[in-house]
């Protein structure tokens, strides 16, 4: 059985540095998938869909609130060519109700365990409208290895240089943070993957740089020690969410192969500068990841916030603005105080204001959001301090031994083949 599974595109950040990442839930459902169903995988942000491809059915993955009307539209396409459309991802749970209109199915939940149900009733002729599994997560050791050989891996360099592999090794939540979905996603427990699973899945992938996108690493301190430890002989240089904030834990982390952190900056405190400096005291680069718009928030708060980022020296900074993203209590709020201007989800991609802020007007906000971006990278630019953070990782590399240049890269691809030619 053929399945054409899609990953439809999104607009990016305006005037941000635009690369792609290999995307994650894709492979990882492919994983899931009964032996006997062919996948061909297409990411849209790097390939064009061909529809008139000869498939049984095809299956769209949406992750993000901005992809959701270019996947409908995908799949109201293919429906008038007469094929059967199924969604699934986080995107199709925030939007499940909406999405049915475009759907002959629609999948919510993760994947594990599930697909062979799913396609007995599809060869039965019994699909059913929706597959509801938010309820019961499956059992965490189904999980994986994803199949990243679906991927077309030629697409995913940024001038020659081989962008990170995503990987993750938990799922879940403890936290319940404001702005967050995850855990009406993924639950509010954590639930870490059997570390030997974990290191049997990173010995497969081909690229020695990593993005472990899980939630976040600080949920529980002895699997996470105990994940980095035996991280170490493999080797990886990685990115992740945040590290638990513990001396002992910061320390394997670099030695596992910690590149650099996203972290969460908030307000101008000395825990927060204490903080960038524990992780560079231990080789470890940060990128702030910066939300604007909070109702805390006066135009001076932001301004402050902004000069703070460049004396702590954050190697990076994301500036977003707030979104009422579904399934939040930021949306609750929001819609309760009917604050909420724009519901065009094309819009909801965190660089556009959406909502009534509290301490100013929709147009200030999103000045600010130019403001913080343009005061941030004035004196480097983002390229630039992009480029530190990639020499950053090629030195570790060079220490350990596991630099690959970017021609012994290029030499692994057809691409590159075709260039020795
Ligand atoms: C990786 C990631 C990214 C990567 C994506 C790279 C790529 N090429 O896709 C990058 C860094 C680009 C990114 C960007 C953004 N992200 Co992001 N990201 C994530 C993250 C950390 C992981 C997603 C993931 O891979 N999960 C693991 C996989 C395995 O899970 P999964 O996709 O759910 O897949 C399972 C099931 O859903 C199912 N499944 C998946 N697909 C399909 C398809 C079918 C047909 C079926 C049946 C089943 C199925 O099977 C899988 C296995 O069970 C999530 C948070 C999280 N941890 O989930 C946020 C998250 C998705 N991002 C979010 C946000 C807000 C953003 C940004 C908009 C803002 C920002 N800076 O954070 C930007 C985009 C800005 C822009 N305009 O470009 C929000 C989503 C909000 C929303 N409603 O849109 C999330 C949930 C984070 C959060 N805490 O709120 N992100
Ligand atoms: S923001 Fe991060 S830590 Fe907070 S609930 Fe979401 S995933 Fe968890």
């Amino acid at each position: 059985m053929k399945l054409h599974l899609i990953y439809p595109t999104w607009n990016k950040l305006e005037g941000q540095t635009h690369f792609n990442l290999p995307p994650h839930g894709p492979v990882v459902l492919a994983a899931a998938l009964p032996e006997y169903v062919n996948v061909h995988f297409t990411d849209e942000n790097v390939d064009e869909i061909v529809y008139d491809e000869n498939v049984d059915i095809v299956g769209i993955s949406v992750m993000l609130t901005a992809q959701i009307k270019r996947a409908w539209a995908i799949a109201d396409e293919y429906r008038r060519r007469g094929k059967t459309v199924f969604f699934g991802g986080i995107a199709t749970m925030l939007h499940a109700r909406e999405t049915q209109e475009h759907a002959d199915s629609v999948f919510l939940g993760e994947a594990e365990g599930r697909m062979e149900q799913f396609f007995d009733d599809f060869k039965n002729n019994q699909l059913k409208p929706v597959y509801n599994y938010m309820i019961k997560h499956p059992d965490i050791n189904l999980v994986g290895p994803a199949r990243r050989e679906i991927l077309n891996r030629e697409k995913y360099y940024h001038k020659g240089i081989q962008m990170v592999d995503l990987f993750h090794a938990s799922r879940g939540c403890r936290f319940n943070c404001y702005p967050c979905c995850v855990s009406f996603l993924g639950g509010k427990s954590f639930r870490p993957r059997p570390i030997d699973r974990v290191v049997e899945e990173l010995e497969t992938i081909d690229n020695n740089r990593l993005f472990i996108v899980d939630n976040s690493l600080a949920q529980n301190k002895e699997w996470e020690k105990q994940l980095f430890k035996e991280m170490i002989p493999l080797k990886k240089k990685w990115c992740s969410h945040t590290i638990e904030d513990d001396p002992e834990v910061l320390d394997l982390a670099a030695q596992a192969g910690a590149w650099y952190v996203y972290q969460a900056v908030f307000d101008t405190s000395d825990y927060i500068k204490e903080r960038v400096k524990r992780y560079h005291d231990h080789g470890i680069k940060v990128e702030g990841t910066i939300l604007l718009g909070l109702d805390n928030q006066t135009e001076d708060d932001i301004k402050r916030l902004v000069d703070f980022l460049l004396e702590i020296n954050l190697d990076l900074a994301e500036f977003t603005v707030l979104t009422p993203f579904h399934h939040t209590k930021t949306y609750d709020d929001m819609l309760r105080q009917k604050r909420i201007f724009d519901t065009d989800y094309n819009n909801y991609n965190a660089g556009k204001v959406v909502f009534q802020p509290k301490h100013m007007s929709p147009e200030r906000l999103q000045e600010l959001y130019q403001y913080a971006w343009d005061t941030f990278y004035k004196d480097e630019t983002q390229e630039q301090k992009m480029f530190k953070l990639m020499m950053s990782v090629v030195e570790k590399e060079m220490r350990d031994g596991t630099y690959r240049t970017r021609r012994e890269d290029l030499a692994r691809t057809s691409f590159g083949k075709t260039l020795d030619r």
